[in-house]
């Protein structure tokens, strides 16, 4: 694959961090809901959990009318500070494990991880990894596609909601896209939906038959981009929103492990992972912070900062390690090691890579 793209979307994101808070709630149907009223049952629903989906509440219906599909639904009053809290633990979590993340609504982020899925057997390995991750810290299941493009991961991590893990490798995309309803493409609203429909236009197979020409009619100036997503070679790249205040990478030795040797090879090859990362937003860096996370999970970081701001690669390796060596003891046993690097500045020439300045979704 030419590059390899996660879409990350929590699963019932509102209603999910509802349960963790109140685990009493877990197994009952609930909607979040928003309004001025909602206490008194009058307002709209802003997501509904699972079991309340299965009596047809969905997001964006009045509260009323959830309440006439099953009265014993519990409505709870949203708590938008709290889900934005949350939203930005999850986003760091994926940043650390993503070359470039695209945060896209309150709940969904493209992570560009082609560089570092080099060294995985397995893409799927990878995103297990971040699934176990946001569970462990924040209690909260994901979905997760993953694909050579980003319109293909979004639809891929549709697919096998909730806390699904979906692959599509370039062979099997028209198998799996073909049949599948044009609502899945993101971009396609009930509007598009509707006209299409009205032209016998049902499934992305539908789609595909149409010529650049006729899908203007439809998309006008994005016909190119749609005539590229139905055949799973859209070219859109994953953006960061903004400037990133810090970059961190970590290695997972998959076992627990005291030998130094194997924990400094491990850094240095984060060391120069992480530079290249910092190479492309052409940053100079200050702060170096070494993460450990020990056998029983606990995570420690200890920090230092250089006198001068630099980009050279030997000096992320030499200082991690030298935090290292402070730390380790003789039976020291570690799971995971992982270096930030952080108070950046703007290193002088090239260009660096495009920030995304677009606007993020309104309940954001
Ligand atoms: P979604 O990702 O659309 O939905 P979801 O996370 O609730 O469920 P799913 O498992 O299907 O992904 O939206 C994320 C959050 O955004 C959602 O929990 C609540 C909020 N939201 C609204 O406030 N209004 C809306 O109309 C929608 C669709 C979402
Ligand atoms: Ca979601």
């Amino acid at each position: 694959m030419k590059r390899t793209i996660m879409h990350v979307d929590m699963d019932a994101f509102y209603a999910a961090i509802e349960m963790r808070e109140d685990p009493s709630l877990r197994d009952k149907p609930i909607v979040v809901g928003t309004g001025p009223n909602v206490s008194k049952g009058s307002g709209t629903v802003t997501t509904a959990n699972y079991p309340a989906r299965k009596h047809g509440i969905r997001s964006g219906m009045r509260l009323s009318q959830a309440k006439k599909l099953h009265k014993d639904m519990i409505i709870i009053p949203m708590r938008r500070d709290l889900y934005l809290e949350v939203s930005k633990k999850v986003m760091e979590i994926l940043d650390t494990f993503s070359d470039v993340l695209e945060q896209v609504s309150i709940d969904e982020a493209f992570l560009d991880v082609t560089e570092r899925i080099q060294s995985y057997e397995m893409p799927t390995r990878l995103a297990k990894e971040i699934k176990e991750e946001v569970l462990r810290q924040e209690k909260l299941t994901c979905s997760i596609g993953i694909a050579e493009t980003k319109e293909i991961a979004k639809i891929a991590s549709g697919l096998e909601k909730p806390d699904g893990l979906t692959f599509i490798p370039p062979e099997k995309i028209n198998e799996v896209i073909s049949p599948l309803p044009i609502r899945k493409i993101r971009g396609i609203g009930p509007k598009t939906e509707k006209l299409l429909k009205e032209e016998g236009i049902h499934t992305i197979n539908d789609l595909k038959k149409l010529k650049i020409n006729d899908l203007k009619r439809f998309f006008r100036g994005n016909a190119k981009h749609f005539y590229q997503v139905v055949r799973g070679k859209d070219e859109g790249e994953v953006q960061p929103r903004a400037a990133p205040k810090s970059l961190s990478l970590w290695k997972n030795f998959g076992k627990n492990t005291s030998n130094l040797d194997e924990i400094t090879r491990g850094l240095k090859n984060v060391a120069e992972r992480l530079h290249n990362r910092v190479s492309k937003y052409n940053f100079k860096f200050k702060t170096i912070s070494l993460y450990i996370q020990f056998a029983d999970f606990k995570t420690i970081t200890k920090s230092q900062s250089l006198s001068f701001h630099e980009n050279r690669k030997d000096l992320i390796s030499s200082t991690a390690i030298q935090l290292l060596q402070s730390i380790m003891g003789n039976d020291t046993s570690l799971r995971r090691v992982g270096i930030r690097i952080s108070n950046f500045k703007k290193a002088q020439g090239k260009d660096s890579i495009k920030i995304a300045q677009k606007e993020l979704k309104e309940w954001f």
